[in-house]
């Protein structure tokens, strides 16, 4: 079992002046849903996600060697500078020291860009904080070349955690878990690990089309969001309830019981967003439009059988997910019935992927 001291490294043996890495790192969906935690993200309950596979962040990380000892970075995005994400990354830097004090040493430039419409409601903390992630520990491979495989990809997962929790379940794909689970061994709350039983087959590029509701700013972040599960009136039999809900997933995961997976996903996309109409202060983040798409769906679903179902975020936008080989059917029903109830009629079209990748160094 890893503790946090693991992630200390004692000394690097190889210096390294300077380089550059390109890292692609991709968005995740929650099916069993992180909502609640302690300090630096050390999750209040174990969470289950699908990673994505073309909603990305691309991050080019390029790095020199400094004689002062501080943090210094300039962050460009798109190519061009971007202050107003800075102090976001500094902060992700201080906390990240610790385990990686190579920091200071280096000057970084990091130039990123995502796939993804910047204003869409995706957000974009879990694909850029596990680019980021990818990026240092690719530094740091440089440097303690005697680094495991097993070791890159956990501490890369616990180092995108400091940056914003869901981050940590992008590095892996293609089904992960993250926070303590009695019935998944090696699970931890400090990173995401893999799911560990193999997945039936209707779960093989399982389809997530992502109609985007409202791309506006949200009025409550994701961060004030967690915060309101402390003192939460429902907050144990929630946390509770996220734990039987990952045991009855992992089951269905590898049956295939499409029936109960679409139980389950629903349930916890709603308890989700029941959590934030019960917070003390309420707020409610789906709009009219997310509540008709839901109703359209299980018209469809009822009147079809095909076993098309939704799960939400923290936001008005709706993930339909479907297996592939109803995505012609299931495509066909959102042209005609759901894209009139998405904002310029957009929507992105992804599947379950693999997970972040070095694409170059
Ligand atoms: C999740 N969400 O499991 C849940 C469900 C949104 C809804 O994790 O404060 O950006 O950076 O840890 O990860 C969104 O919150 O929050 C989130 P921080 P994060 O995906």
């Amino acid at each position: 079992m890893r503790s946090t001291a693991d992630f200390i490294p004692e000394n690097y043996s190889h210096p390294i002046e300077t380089g550059q890495f390109q890292v692609s790192a991709p968005s995740n969906i929650a099916l069993v849903k992180y909502w609640g935690k302690k300090d630096h993200q050390i999750p209040a309950n174990p969470s289950l996600s699908f990673t994505l596979k073309h909603c990305k962040t691309i991050t080019t990380l390029s790095f020199a060697k400094k004689e002062t000892e501080e943090i210094s970075f300039d962050l460009l995005f798109e190519g061009l500078p971007k202050e107003d994400f800075k102090p976001k990354i500094q902060k992700f830097f201080e906390r990240v020291h610790k385990y990686s004090p190579f920091i200071t040493s280096y000057h970084f430039t990091i130039d990123t860009r995502n796939t993804f419409p910047h204003s869409s409601g995706i957000a974009s903390s879990a694909s850029g904080m596990a680019a980021l992630a990818m990026n240092l520990m690719s530094l740091e491979k440089l440097l303690n070349p005697e680094m495991t495989e097993a070791y890159f990809y956990q501490k890369a997962s616990f180092l995108a955690r400091l940056g914003s929790g869901s981050a940590c379940r992008s590095i892996k794909g293609n089904v992960v878990v993250w926070g303590k689970h009695d019935e998944i061994p090696e699970s931890s709350d400090l990173f995401g690990v893999a799911f560990p039983s193999e997945i039936h087959a209707i779960f093989n590029n399982y389809q997530d089309t992502i109609l985007l509701v409202d791309k506006g700013e949200k009025q409550v972040s994701s961060t004030l969001g967690h915060d309101l599960m402390t003192g939460h009136p429902f907050a144990e039999s929630r946390f509770a309830q996220a734990h039987d809900n990952l045991s009855k997933l992992k089951i269905v995961l590898q049956n295939g019981d499409i029936n109960a997976f679409i139980a389950i996903v629903e349930s916890e996309a709603l308890t989700l967003h029941a959590m934030m109409m019960t917070s003390l202060p309420y707020f409610i983040l789906m709009k009219p439009n997310t509540l008709a798409i839901i109703n359209a769906i299980w018209k469809f679903r009822g009147d079809s059988n095909i076993p098309v179902c939704f799960t939400l975020d923290a936001g008005a936008n709706v993930h339909v997910l479907y297996p592939e080989k109803d995505k012609i059917q299931v495509l066909e029903f959102i042209q005609n019935q759901l894209v009139a109830f998405c904002e310029n009629q957009q929507y992105i079209c992804d599947t379950v992927g693999s997970g972040a990748v070095l694409i170059d160094s």
